[in-house]
């Protein structure tokens, strides 16, 4: 084979579609930050998934190696090494540097997975240092090699031998430091969606190696014959199901599969995701519509047949069947329409009646050859249209209130003087000191502060009438001024930046879980507009001389200590700030609250999703190990706001 560098005219274009890549990489993944950089591997891992639901992949493996590189190993036919039609190069250097070209070079089999960004290998050649393909056929091994964004510098070449049979792609890849802000990857990211992939790939084995601190390690290996039905066991498994089995339906029609799987907990909160192509569909769509509507049909029609359901009564709603159910939709479709402003809703038409039909076929079923699970199922939802009309009972009661009470605003709110929602900004606070010194340090024009005194009530536990009972959940609903419920309306809003201000440590991260929690369950719309934000305070203070720096990370404090001039090693001085109250108010105010210098994180919906989940797992379980959960789980960083 040819390993010589010449460059033609489709050369060039080639390379110029990489340039506009690394121009403007977020048109591509997103973003720059530490998710663009987790997206790179899942990139790289959708090509190997891909292969696997054509049937030919069994194994894939992630390895995050040593220098921060990413290895993915899989076991399929191998990427084609022949000279690809259109390009006249070799079909991996196509892929890898082609835009775009990696759904059409295939032939057969459609492509399934990807999707939202779905943007293939070249994008990722082109935010990378160096990149690596290994293609196993033939017996031979057969490897090309890119640099410095995708410009290649070893043409598909055969360098060795292997056993026949053997087939399968490895790729390696080095993400530009120049691109990212960050080229650190972070385990318990790719552990939860590569464990999320395996549930909704049955069979499929996915392992996942971390060799940064350790070699050795064999890494974790995902592997569920059971599919989505053992997603349902497992975000049921810190709770208590009130049926025996799990329900898995799956239907398949001109080529777009769909399969559901659910059960219920005596809990009062849902767990239903959907996905779409394996991507998680978090505005949900035709898939999920077609699941609602069919699940409130026919649980209505059963009560009503079985008279548990009395002709008197009201009858159910799609709020009541949902209550305590953990459910989810799956949905492989060739050709997905994904639309909203954040494409996360499934528009194809022709899913709703699948979905529908699959759904309420086999649900009927399940009820009529189960009665035992369906009257525990029907008597469930009918305590959940009780709870619902006590709830609106409370919520009637409060709404009275502020109609009444002009100045109903709860009173350990310091609000802020302007009435300009866009620029009002309010800091929700752990404890009386911490406000203390937020109410002296804040810019009281835009700025309000709302110290949170008792404990937050963990949504998960109780019911919205019980919820509204909670003073410190009280206070929070009237000072954001929405309603709740029934009764949201966001443009009553009465901040544009509502901040979570916690202490650095366990507990505060606790709080922080149970605040984002309880956005996401009741103010959805709060997260996914982007209104939620968490403030950085720092972590450290060191100061010699005329010097004086906050830090806010442990690698920062590192950089910091190494820099120290030598006549000041042993002559500076660090402080460490176990939490906001040890700051003084204009302390508080330079590091954390003054909009000019401050670090916001910016809570996207995946964040909140994130601490509902990680609060589902602790359930139940004993202090210690949720204590330590809390603490690997406690970063949210995501957007940055300066
Ligand atoms: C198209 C056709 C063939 C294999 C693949 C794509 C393929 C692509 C990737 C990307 C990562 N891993 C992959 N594994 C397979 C079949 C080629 C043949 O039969 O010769």
């Amino acid at each position: 084979m040819n390993n010589e560098q010449h460059y033609d005219a489709s050369d060039i274009q080639v390379l110029e579609g990489l340039e506009a890549v690394r121009k403007r990489p977020g048109m591509y993944i997103g973003t720059t930050d530490v998710k663009g950089l987790h997206h790179l591997v899942w990139e790289i891992v959708d090509n190997a998934i891909d292969e696997a639901l054509a049937g030919y992949c069994k194994n894939i493996e992630i390895i995050i190696n040593k220098d921060n590189s990413i290895t993915v190993k899989d076991d399929g036919r191998g990427i084609p090494i022949g000279v690809h039609a259109k390009t006249g190069i070799s079909t991996v250097e196509t892929v890898y540097t082609v835009l775009h070209a990696g759904g059409k070079f295939g032939g057969g089999g459609y492509k399934v997975s990807g999707g939202l960004h779905g943007v293939g290998a070249s994008v990722v050649n082109a935010l990378s240092k160096s990149v690596v393909v290994t293609v196993y056929k033939d017996g031979h091994i057969h490897e090309a090699k890119f640099e410095n964004g995708g410009k290649i510098t070893q043409h598909l070449t055969v360098i060795g031998d292997c056993d026949e049979n053997r087939t399968g792609t490895t790729v390696t890849f080095k993400p530009d430091p120049t691109i990212f802000d960050t080229d650190v990857y972070d385990y318990e990211t790719l552990m939860i969606r590569t464990r999320e992939l395996a549930f909704l790939n049955k069979g499929l084995q996915l392992t996942l190696r971390d060799d940064r601190d350790n070699e050795d390690t064999t890494g974790e290996t995902f592997l569920y014959e059971g599919g989505i039905s053992e997603y349902v066991k497992f975000l049921n498994k810190n709770k208590t199901p009130i049926q025996e089995q799990i329900i898995h339906l799956e239907g398949e029609e001109e080529g777009i599969v769909f399969e559901v799987a659910m059960q219920y907990n005596s809990s009062y909160v849902d767990n239903i995701y959907s996905f779409v192509n394996n991507i998680n569909t978090h505005d949900g769509g035709t898939h999920e519509e077609g699941v609602r509507r069919a699940l409130t049909r026919v649980i209505n029609n059963y009560a009503r047949k079985t008279n548990l359901l009395k002709e008197k009564d009201e009858s159910l709603t799609g709020e009541d069947v949902k209550e305590g159910l953990t459910m989810i939709v799956s949905c492989k479709h060739p050709n997905p329409q994904f639309e909203g402003q954040t494409k996360g809703r499934l528009g194809n038409s022709e899913v709703r009646k699948l979905a529908d039909n699959v759904f309420s076929e086999g649900f009927e079923r399940f009820l009529m050859e189960n009665p035992e699970e369906a009257k525990i199922i029907v008597e469930k939802t009918m305590t959940a249209a009780r709870a619902r009309a006590a709830a609106k009972k409370a919520r009637d009661l409060t709404r009275r209130k502020t109609a009444l009470e002009v100045s109903s605003l709860p009173g350990k709110l310091a609000d802020c003087r302007s009435k300009d929602a866009s620029e009002c900004e309010i800091f929700i606070v752990e404890g009386d000191s911490a406000g203390g010194s937020a109410k002296s340090g804040r810019d009281s024009n835009i700025q309000a502060i709302l110290p949170l005194r008792g404990k937050i009530l963990n949504v998960e536990k109780a019911r919205l009438d019980r919820i509204l009972s909670n003073n410190e959940i009280r206070s929070m609903i009237t000072a954001f001024g929405t309603g709740i419920g029934e009764e949201f309306d966001i443009s009553k809003l009465r901040y544009h930046k509502i901040i979570i201000m916690t202490d650095a440590d366990v507990d505060g991260a606790h709080i922080r879980i149970l605040l984002l929690t309880f956005f996401y369950r009741y103010f959805k719309p709060l997260v996914e507009q982007g209104y939620i934000y968490a403030a950085q305070p720092p972590l450290y203070k060191i100061e010699y001389g005329k010097f004086l720096k906050y830090l806010y990370s442990d690698e920062e404090l590192e950089e910091n200590l190494n820099q120290i001039p030598e006549a000041y090693k042993n002559k500076y001085s660090l402080q460490r700030y176990k939490g906001l109250g040890e700051m003084d108010y204009d302390q508080l105010w330079e590091t954390t609250m003054d909009p000019e210098n401050r670090t916001l994180l910016q809570i996207s919906i995946d964040d909140a999703k994130q601490a509902d989940q990680v609060l589902s797992e602790l359930m139940g379980e004993e202090v210690e190990p949720r204590r330590e959960f809390i603490e690997k789980n406690a970063k949210f960083v995501e957007n940055l706001d300066i």
